[in-house]
């Protein structure tokens, strides 16, 4: 397998778009858990380059359908330059979130890279939530239900301008596999544009292998394969540290298979680890389970090697 070998973590340590707090403390929990032992196990090379800072959060209420736009917008500029700069080195950066508002700099700084190297970007965002609201579907104004419409060219200027291209991405680049919170507005929306949705009705009537095939389908050698990470995407029995625990998502068995797939294609070049909320973690549990299927995706396999 022709996974990355050289890894850098880039700890980011915020929950600025966030409904609850604590997801700040997500990078360390992740360290705390071994991430970067498993993974040099592995045999990858990691550099843990420590974490960025940013604004702290000022816990405010929404302005105009957003909240925290300005202190959003900065930490999002420096994930996108400490991304940007990673790939630029020839590395897979693995961004350790934080909220889920920072995929935005994580995937605008993948796709201007990808644009610079001629690449094709695919993306598979996994996740209980689509994080496809604007200020005007928004029921809260977190910023951090929004980062894949913004990634589409919907939402504040400051935000979309990011990646240096409006907008970053195409729809049609993304798959969503886990999905099974949307509000009202924002399901209309996703429909509209035409988002890609693996949601759980489909995950329990089709199964986890068939749905990661189809999600993972028509990507070729030139493909570099991003990974957005929500740990949400979890069912809330093994990972219940997360800022909205949703029921009813993949198993350790479901996400284990999901993970071994991805691996299996040989294409992950970054990924984003995001809203472990230790806070709200039971002895570290959520970090532990989170660390095991990173590892997976690294290509750790049971008894079959390739
Ligand atoms: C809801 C909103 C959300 C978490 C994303 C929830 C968004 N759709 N929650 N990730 N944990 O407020 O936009
Ligand atoms: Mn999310
Ligand atoms: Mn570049
Ligand atoms: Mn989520």
């Amino acid at each position: 397998m022709t996974t990355a070998r050289h890894v850098t973590l880039i700890g980011a340590p915020t929950d600025i778009g966030a409904g609850a707090r604590g997801a700040s403390m997500g990078p360390e929990a992740l360290r705390v858990a071994g991430l970067a032992e498993a993974l040099r196990a592995h045999g990858v090379d990691v550099l843990d380059r420590g974490n960025l800072a940013g604004p702290s959060n000022p816990w405010l209420p929404p302005t105009d359908g957003y909240r925290h736009l300005d202190e959003v917008t900065a930490w999002n500029r420096s994930v996108h330059d400490a991304v940007h700069a990673a790939l630029g080195d020839g590395r897979m950066p693995i961004l350790l979130g934080g909220d889920h508002c920072l995929g935005l700099g994580s995937i605008s700084a993948v796709a201007r890279h990808c644009r610079e190297t001629g690449k094709k970007l695919r993306v598979l965002w996994l996740d209980a939530h689509a994080d496809f609201n604007t200020s005007k579907l928004t029921p809260s104004g977190n910023i951090h239900g929004m980062p894949v419409a913004c990634l589409c060219g919907h939402g504040p200027q400051q935000l979309i301008e990011i990646g240096g291209h409006i907008p970053a991405i195409d729809p049609k680049w993304i798959r969503q596999i886990g999905i099974r919170s949307v509000d009202e507005g924002e399901k209309r929306f996703v429909h509209e544009v035409g988002l890609e949705v693996f949601d759980m009705r489909y995950i329990d009537e089709m199964g986890m292998r068939h749905t990661m095939e189809l999600a993972l389908a028509t990507m070729d050698a030139n493909t570099h394969l991003h990974v957005s990470f929500d740990v949400d995407f979890l069912d809330p029995d093994i990972a219940p540290g997360v800022g909205t625990t949703i029921p009813g998502g993949p198993t350790y068995r479901e996400a284990q298979l999901c993970m071994e797939m991805i691996a299996d294609t040989g294409r992950m070049a970054s990924l984003d680890v995001m809203e472990l909320n230790p806070a709200l973690d039971v002895r570290n549990k959520t970090a532990l389970v989170a660390v095991d299927l990173i590892e997976s995706l690294f290509g750790k396999s049971t008894l079959m090697r390739k």
